[in-house]
């Protein structure tokens, strides 16, 4: 959000500096900055103040039987009947070493709180196991084990959250429940991207988007056929261990499909990678994840609810969002919380309309509000995302007695005293710094090294834009932590102290009580985004060994430039490595509303800067396999978390700039990443007044299938550009990236495509009667391509494997008829290589 006009020539960070440091304390700032006044402003609907007393218990994951196939599903702590359902596939019948998974998009009821709601949600369930609760759809995949998601769309024709028809991508008759399914970090082909243009609708009646390239007609429902209102994404899984999520992104409604609950967490496990950690790390079945998200319910409070603090909320919202309970968003571009430019040649703008950024009042975690998490004494490992709209958190690890929550001091905001939630009595002492946080591992993979973030409160300094655990929208984290030292009935919270807008925003976003700009904030209610999560140590008998701090195994792919010889500096960048310059922009729209747009360093339309609509001609156009730095710099006030679709990317530094005569310069000092961003990215920091330079190397996910091109006219004059693979980077702010802080990325060439190996036999039956030892297997090749050898690459102890016989299309394999019948099934894998070096597998189980 724009504390400072932008002027195109650049803006000197002594300004942002001046901004920040008044920030953090201050109710009073010098400049016209957007948010004055905001005090008296009450357009802001006010969830209910429900009890902290009365929540939940964390919502584990309600696992399938198997997870995996693998590892049962009592082994994981956070198994949980009742939690967040996760997807159970089945082997794919169209694609070699691949899973598919029948989910299907829709409304349906959860209950969030006890005493509140239902909340009327949309999100992901089990087609035929249709368990429907928030953030449901949850998949846990292995590397090397692709995911096929047919998809099916039913949400009903009216939305949930009030939609804005005068944003790109939106208008009046266009259809309210268009989904677009995006694997956020996923190595994906194009058309599996999920991109603004690949939406759909139910029984595509309302259309769909001019990239679908994954319905009915497409290469999957010749290979599976499928029906109007379904889609089909294949992920490859060719990744490290990480948590990513997949969460709707089609255009112009993302914000508010993925604040309405369609999004869920994704988790990618690298099993030969993880048992190699051995006990340095908990292992898999010790992993929590933590996906918060900030929300405002209605209030049905007769008297100072949500009907009578936003009046217009019954015209905007249908019947059913009007409930007590129910999601609220907000849709007033009000003035005295946005900036708002008026005059001639400005239109009004709309109601609904969207807005800058949408801080929420209630905080959840795994889909619930302020939860409960029971731990063990012993070491546990947590995959944190932030899934906020626009929230940022600065995470640090109070100790607190029982039942207590942090009070913070509304004059010097740092945690001050307790308050005891359950006997209703203030409690002087301050909090004790809890155990450390141990983080080793970001969005994209593990860290090359452990970074600790001592226990106790460390406060985001917004001059330096460093705190404790810092997670921008979308970043994720995956850290340990050891309660072996502390006795059941010890509690913890996890306390939230970063800004909104980050890294300056006003104290009116910054919900807990005593502070005069959030009245709401009541002690021991929910309106809290302070205390965003509490810990309780429960009795437990696991010994936990005890290790130093673990060696991480080497990044993953091989990085690309290389640690700085000063520790802390930027790092070293391959000799000889494209630059591209870009910017991020503020700007306003027709209506006068603030915009954001990303841009490249050449001026753009007279008085807009270098801002870039979405649906201008792409300007990002690479080759596949093509390494370069990208240098962007930050025109605005605020830090946008920027995400980049397909790859992941490395941090090489931060540096302030200025720009003279129109070319941009890197001024001053530059720095390298944080500790804990020293390792793959793909969401990443920018802060105002600093250029941030990453560095990528465009690769393409190699695939059993012919990916088509994208054929949206993305080139200059409106020209289909060849052989273009279409995705999108951009802020995941969701309200920025909407309006329109969005561009197309388009990488040109050809996907590698993997031989596909489908049997087209009957299953292999070796002992009883009738035995069926001969088994074949058809192989699918890309054009020009070989088969280079078919090899037996593992078998079960005792059932040596006979060798394959190449046949025309494919292989056969006669098993010998086993003397003794196995007492479990055997397995026996071949791999095929293709004259490019590209492999894929078939496992025969033969009983
Ligand atoms: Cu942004």
């Amino acid at each position: 959000m724009a504390a400072s006009e932008q002027n195109g020539k650049g803006i000197s960070r002594r300004k942002f500096l001046q901004i920040s440091a008044l920030a953090a304390g201050a109710t009073m700032l010098p400049m016209p900055v957007r948010w004055l006044g905001t005090n008296n402003a009450q357009a802001i609907a006010q969830s209910p103040a429900l009890l902290k007393s009365r929540s939940y218990l964390l919502r584990g994951l309600a696992l399938p039987p198997m997870v995996l196939g693998l590892i049962p599903n009592t082994a994981f702590y956070a198994n949980d009947p009742g939690g967040i359902p996760v997807l159970d596939g089945t082997p794919d019948p169209a694609f070699a070493d691949t899973l598919k998974y029948n989910v299907t998009a829709s409304e349906f009821t959860d209950q969030l709180h006890p005493d509140m709601g239902p909340t009327t949600l949309w999100g992901y369930h089990d087609t035929n196991n249709p368990v429907k609760r928030h953030l449901g759809g949850a998949i846990i995949a292995a590397r090397g084990t692709a995911t096929r998601i047919r998809m099916t769309n039913t949400l009903p024709a009216t939305h949930i959250i009030p939609v804005d028809n005068s944003i790109p991508g939106t208008g009046l008759g266009v259809a309210q429940n268009r989904i677009a399914v995006h694997l956020h970090g996923g190595f994906i082909p194009w058309i599996s991207d999920g991109g603004p243009f690949d939406w759909w609708t139910p029984n595509n009646a309302g259309g769909t988007g001019l990239s679908f390239k994954n319905g009915p007609g497409s290469l999957f429902d010749t290979a599976d056929p499928m029906v109007l209102g379904q889609a089909d994404y294949y992920y490859t899984n060719d990744q490290s261990t990480r948590l990513m999520w997949y969460h709707d992104h089609a255009h112009g409604i993302t914000r508010i499909n993925a604040y309405a609950g369609v999004a869920t967490g994704y988790l990618c496990l690298d099993l030969a990678q993880e048992q190699a950690l051995g006990t340095s790390i908990p292992p898999v079945t010790s992993l929590i994840p933590l996906v918060y998200q900030d929300k405002v319910f209605v209030n049905g409070d007769p008297v100072n609810g949500t009907l009578v603090t936003d009046p217009t909320w019954a015209t905007v919202a249908p019947a059913r969002a009007q409930t007590p309970g129910s999601l609220w968003y907000e849709h007033i571009y009000d003035p005295k919380l946005f900036r708002l430019k008026k005059g001639r040649g400005y239109l009004t703008p709309p109601n609904p309309s969207c807005i800058p950024e949408f801080f929420g009042d209630t905080m959840l975690c795994n889909g619930t509000v302020a939860p409960v998490v029971e731990v063990e004494p012993r070491r546990f490992r947590f995959m944190l995302l932030n899934a906020c709209n626009a929230r940022f958190l600065n995470i640090s690890m109070l100790q607190v007695q029982p039942n207590c929550e942090v009070v913070t001091d509304p004059k010097t905001l740092a945690p001050a005293s307790q308050y005891d939630y359950v006997a209703n009595v203030a409690v002087a002492a301050a909090p004790l710094p809890g155990p450390q946080i141990i983080q080793i591992g970001t969005e994209a993979g593990y860290l090359q090294a452990p970074v600790v973030f001592p226990g106790g409160f460390v406060p985001f300094n917004p001059a330096t834009f460093t705190g404790n655990l810092i997670i921008g929208c979308a970043e994720r984290a995956d850290f340990i932590i050891d309660f072996s030292a502390y006795a059941p009935g010890t509690e913890f919270v996890f306390y939230n102290d970063a800004p909104g807008p980050f890294p300056a925003g006003p104290p009116s976003n910054d919900y807990f009580a005593g502070n005069p700009a959030t009245p709401a904030a009541v002690l021991g209610s929910t309106i809290d985004t302070r205390n965003i999560l509490r810990f309780r140590v429960k009795a437990g008998t696991v010994v936990d060994p005890q290790v130093g701090l673990p060696t991480l195994p080497p990044m993953d792919p091989p990085p690309l430039a290389t640690p700085a010889a000063v520790a802390g500096g930027p790092l070293t960048v391959p000799a000889g490595t494209p630059l591209r310059d870009l910017t991020l922009n503020e700007d306003f729209d027709v209506y006068g509303r603030l915009r954001q747009t990303i841009g490249t360093t050449k001026p753009a339309l007279v008085g807009k800067g270098f801002g870039l609509d979405y649906l201008a001609p792409a300007t990002e156009v690479i080759a596949a396999g093509t390494t370069e730095v990208w240098r962007i710099f930050n025109l605005t006030a605020d830090t946008h978390p920027i995400h980049f679709h397909l790859q992941d990317c490395q941090v090489i530094s931060r540096q302030p700039f200025k720009v003279v005569s129109g070319r941009f310069t890197p001024t001053g000092v530059a720095r390298g990443p944080e500790p804990n961003e020293m390792g793959w990215k793909e969401t990443v920091r920018m802060n105002p007044g600093e250029v941030t330079s990453v560095i990528f190397k465009w690769d393409m996910s190699a695939v059993p299938f012919t990916v088509p091109f994208s054929d949206r006219p993305m080139g200059a004059a409106a020209t289909v550009i060849p052989q273009a693979n279409e995705f999108v980077y951009h802020c995941h702010i969701l309200e920025h990236e909407e309006h329109d802080m969005m561009r197309p990325l388009v990488i040109t060439g050809v996907n590698p495509q993997r031989p596909n190996i489908l049997p087209t036999s009957a299953a292999a039956t070796v002992t009883g009667a009738p035995a069926t030892p001969l088994l074949s297997f058809a192989v699918t090749l890309a054009a020009g391509s070989t088969i280079a050898s078919i090899v037996a690459t593992s078998s079960d102890a005792g059932y040596p494997a006979p060798a394959a016989v190449t046949t025309a299309t494919g292989f056969d394999v006669t098993l010998p008829t086993l003397v003794i019948a196995p007492a479990a099934p055997i397995k026996l894998t071949y791999t095929v290589t293709d004259s490019t070096g590209l492999k894929s597998s078939v496992t025969i189980t033969a009983t």
